[in-house]
């Protein structure tokens, strides 16, 4: 187990719900792993667009297994399986990824949600469950930085409902209680850093107004133990095949090979979601 937990980290994990870390990949890794996600037939083939309730749009792929491309094995890699792992307390598997793209001055934004808010309604029965956010470009305030309510993933699941526009959020009045308790962070990032965060930590984004790219790509995890009991568009228990870390580099730029990755087309809200609670905004 090579966890990049401190004992520190994972308190803070505990209390916080998430952790940031520094350098997660290294400036030619995250060179690797952009260059790739840029340019690779099938992810590109796969891209879809996320409006928010203004009309912008964030441009998306999410595919369901990691498959052998330099960015599936990132996913794969002991450094953040390990993590993960430590996080969940016991062997997780690979839930899904995604491409979050804001384009320059385009890019929309997300409303308040938790991952949990719409992964309960895929049959998953616990929160065990968490994601790390890798950032491709630079994420500041400026270009709609990921914000997070620190400590809210310990107010359990809230409700979530289809708000106008293409996404499902948290019930606004749970939310500003929280603000009210909870401190609101900006999680600025450099290239390369990792936001490793439970699926119960209530977080949203700015729309992009800057004239700077924000791209992150989120790998997702869910513990061995949490497998749905409904099928739907992820992936049921699927073994995970962990690389050693030196296995980005080696790859160096590879793309998916056809199939490999599973990526979806289009995503929609969890059926569970749909004419469910209408949150009021
Ligand atoms: O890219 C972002 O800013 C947020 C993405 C997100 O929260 C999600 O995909 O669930």
């Amino acid at each position: 187990m090579s966890s990049l937990f401190t004992p520190a980290q994972q308190a803070a994990f505990a209390s916080d719900g998430y952790v940031l870390v520094r350098g997660l990949f290294d400036p030619e890794e995250i060179q690797l792993l952009r260059q790739a996600i840029e340019q690779d037939p099938d992810l590109q083939h796969s891209l879809y667009q996320r409006k928010d309730a203004q009309g912008k749009a964030t441009l998306m792929a999410t595919w369901n297994h990691p498959g052998n491309s330099v960015y599936g094995l990132a996913a794969r890699s002991r450094r953040v399986v390990d993590t993960m792992e430590q996080m969940l307390d016991g062997e997780v598997y690979h839930y899904h990824s995604k491409l979050t793209a804001k384009e320059p001055l385009e890019g929309g934004a997300w409303e308040w949600h938790q991952d949990y808010g719409y992964w309960y309604h895929n049959g998953c029965l616990r929160p065990d469950m968490a994601s790390v956010m890798v950032a491709l470009d630079k994420a500041t305030r400026h270009n709609g930085c990921l914000q997070v309510i620190r400590g809210s993933h310990r107010v359990g699941r809230v409700e979530h409902g289809v708000l106008p526009g293409e996404q499902v959020g948290a019930d606004p009045t749970r939310v500003e209680q929280m603000l009210r308790h909870m401190p609101l962070e900006y999680i600025e990032m450099e290239p390369g850093d990792g936001l490793f965060f439970h699926c119960n930590l209530m977080h949203r984004s700015d729309q992009n107004r800057s004239p700077d790219r924000r791209w992150t790509v989120l790998f997702c995890y869910n513990a061995a133990h949490n497998n749905p009991f409904i099928e739907h568009h992820h992936p049921f228990y699927t073994p995970l095949d962990k690389v050693e870390d030196s296995a980005i580099k080696q790859a160096g730029v590879t793309f998916s090979s056809e199939g490999t990755q599973a990526f979806m087309k289009t995503f929609s809200n969890p059926p569970g979601l749909k004419n469910k609670v209408k949150a009021q905004n």
